[in-house]
């Protein structure tokens, strides 16, 4: 497999033997296995890895798995009613790049040991989370501008740490999708400033567009880092490279300049440049709106689920077709021996 770490076995034995033994571990497999995370190295499939580990990547590639599959939902409902044939292209070439995004995360996750079956079947019995900016509805055409702009570029911001995350199935699938997510973003960031710099019905709608998607986006980050679980850990193990909040952070302070650029307005009050810190103060998020989501309350959480659902069943045609074929070519590949 790939990896970029460039030492010997030789040397890396000889850089494990000089580490420190005092590590807090349950034991010396974990011990070992932190001292590859610290010295940088690709954690492969059969490499040996603690259960926990493995559990904690599963839960979130599939996550990430399945966040790519939902959101082609809000998306799709305008591939119908874009205004242009050139939007119309450029929309359907997103949704397919997500499509193919969820199925690298998917490929990635079984290399852990889950089927695809199995974590698909958690996302349609309500088990498995996915991210909570898709269950907002996308009420009209500047909805897709605001979700391309803010939401593939929350998610630029927060994938392009995942492509140096110490999974390495992982990481080279982040690579591919980091740079489909960068065109994503930009056009989405297009139909903003051409709605922003057209007639003031189009301003309007891009303005109340990012007024519904700021605060969704910024809570995509997920809770705070005093809230989050799993952060410590994951950040130990690198699978996360940086908090929620800096993640949160560093996309307000890149997107306000944008926003203003383009001359909108980023509704939050108390947003304010910190001159000390170089970064933008904001104001509070709705983190009761942000769990309800979490737990299926959101607008559109229902409808989600049950889209999936039925493109499931409704597709249950192909996977025995191409199941019946893959077994006719197998037995004339005997019949033929
Ligand atoms: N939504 O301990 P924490 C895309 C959950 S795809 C729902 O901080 P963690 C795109 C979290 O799972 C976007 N749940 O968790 C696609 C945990 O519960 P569990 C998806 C959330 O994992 C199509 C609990 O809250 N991106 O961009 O350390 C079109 C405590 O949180 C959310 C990814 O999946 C949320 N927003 O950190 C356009 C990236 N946030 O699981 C765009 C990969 C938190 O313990 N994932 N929760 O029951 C990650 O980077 C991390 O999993 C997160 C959360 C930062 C999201």
């Amino acid at each position: 497999m790939y990896t970029t770490d460039l030492r010997t076995a030789e040397e890396k034995a000889k850089a494990r033997a000089s580490e420190p033994k005092d590590m807090i571990t349950d034991t010396a497999g974990d011990a070992a296995f932190q001292t590859r995370i610290d010295n940088d190295e690709f954690i492969e499939p059969k490499d040996e890895m603690p259960e926990a580990y493995r559990k904690t990547l599963t839960r979130q590639i599939s996550q990430h798995a399945h966040s790519e599959i939902v959101g082609m939902l809000p998306e799709g409902n305008w591939v119908k009613r874009a205004p242009s044939l050139r939007r119309k292209l450029i929309l359907l070439a997103k949704i397919q790049d997500e499509a193919g995004h969820g199925l690298y995360l998917y490929s990635a996750a079984e290399t852990l040991g889950t089927s695809r079956g199995e974590m698909v079947n958690a996302l349609h019995s309500g088990r498995a989370k996915y991210s909570t900016i898709f269950n907002y509805p996308t009420t009209t055409w500047a909805d897709i501008g605001a979700v391309g702009w803010l939401v593939d570029g929350a998610a630029i911001v927060n994938q392009i740490p995942l492509c140096r995350t110490s999974y390495g199935p992982y990481a080279r699938a982040m690579v591919r999708v980091c740079k489909e997510e960068s065109f994503h973003q930009r056009q989405g960031f297009e139909i903003m400033a051409a709605l922003a710099g057209g007639t003031l019905e189009q301003k309007r709608m891009a303005q109340d567009a990012l007024n519904r998607w700021w605060w969704p986006s910024i809570m995509m980050f997920g809770p705070t880092d005093a809230e989050s679980s799993n952060s410590e850990q994951s950040m130990a193990w690198k699978i996360k490279r940086f908090s929620n909040d800096e993640l949160r952070q560093r996309f307000i302070d890149q997107t306000v300049p944008q926003a203003e650029a383009i001359g909108l307005k980023i509704p939050d009050p108390d947003l304010k440049w910190n001159e000390e810190r170089q970064s933008y103060d904001f104001g509070p998020l709705n983190w009761d709106e942000f769990w309800a989501v979490v737990k299926g309350d959101g607008v559109a959480n229902r409808d989600r689920l049950e889209a999936r659902q039925d493109a499931y069943s409704e597709g249950a045609w192909v996977r025995e077709a191409a199941e019946a074929y893959a077994e006719k070519q197998a037995n004339a590949a005997v019949a033929a021996e």
